[in-house]
């Protein structure tokens, strides 16, 4: 199994609320009727990939509880809680709890009082990265590493660089060996290993992709990326972002993606 095979995912409505989610630009406002159409695009494009998807009910009280991939983790074998780093969003992991005893008979908590965001985790086939960001701490990164390791999981911790939000937002798996990245995180060297293809600079966005069993999904104002992937050989799949991108989100936030065992 690769680590981007998967039949099920997890994602909840945008709730009214969206429009006050997080995020860097206090200008951007999102539209609500804009997201809420990205979103239902975001499922069906699911759907096609061949995922069983549960669509969650939308919580107003946490409007940016339509990300849902970063109050949790989620492997065929068990499903780890995590603690969002932003204070609006703690609630998010008890909301998630519920939910992921219904799919999984393994759901693991975190000890302790730290933070780990979903967005900061990228699992590769060697093994999870773990961002450390503003939203992630290093001691969440232990104790997500520990239980990692129970479960039979090398885990690696690397530094986010401080203006990006998680890891992920500049990073995508492709394939087993390949990911997709900007030039800036190149130069970190984090992802030394790896063989990498580099979005355009005035792009960077659009690797915050995701693969999904045989297809790329992308952000459809990249073109350049998307031809870029086109030319690797990728099937390429755009989807629309312009709302959602307001909220400094990308297409992996919107859902957890696993494959029963
Ligand atoms: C936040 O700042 O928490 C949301 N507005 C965006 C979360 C994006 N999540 C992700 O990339 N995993």
């Amino acid at each position: 199994m690769r680590v981007f095979d998967f039949d099920h995912a997890i994602v909840r409505e945008p709730s009214r609320s969206v429009i006050d989610g997080l995020r860097s630009d206090q200008n951007a406002i999102p539209d609500y009727d804009g997201v809420v159409r990205e979103h239902s695009t975001y499922i069906a494009a699911l759907r096609v990939a061949g995922l069983a998807v549960d669509v969650l009910p939308p919580l107003e009280p946490y409007p940016d509880s339509m990300f849902v991939e970063d109050p949790a983790l989620v492997f065929p074998e068990a499903a780890i809680l995590l603690r969002p780093g932003a204070s609006s969003r703690l609630g998010e992991t008890d909301e998630m709890r519920p939910v992921l005893k219904r799919h999984f008979q393994t759901v693991i908590e975190l000890e302790g009082i730290q933070f780990v965001d979903g967005g900061d985790i990228l699992v590769t086939p060697q093994a999870v990265m773990i961002g450390l960001s503003a939203r992630t701490c290093a001691v969440g990164a232990e104790a997500l590493s520990r239980v990692l390791a129970d479960v039979g999981r090398a885990a690696r911790t690397v530094p986010v660089p401080e203006d990006m939000l998680h890891l992920k937002s500049c990073a995508a798996l492709l394939d087993e060996e390949t990911l997709l990245t900007t030039a800036r995180m190149e130069r970190t060297g984090l992802f030394a290993g790896f063989r990498m293809i580099i979005v355009p600079d005035d792009e960077s966005v659009a690797a915050n992709a995701i693969r999904i069993n045989d297809t790329v999904f992308i952000g459809d104002r990249y073109e350049r990326t998307l031809e870029l992937l086109a030319q690797e050989g990728f099937h390429v799949v755009p989807l629309p972002v312009t709302e959602i991108a307001k909220l400094d989100a990308g297409l992996s936030c919107m859902s957890l993606r696993w494959r029963a065992k």
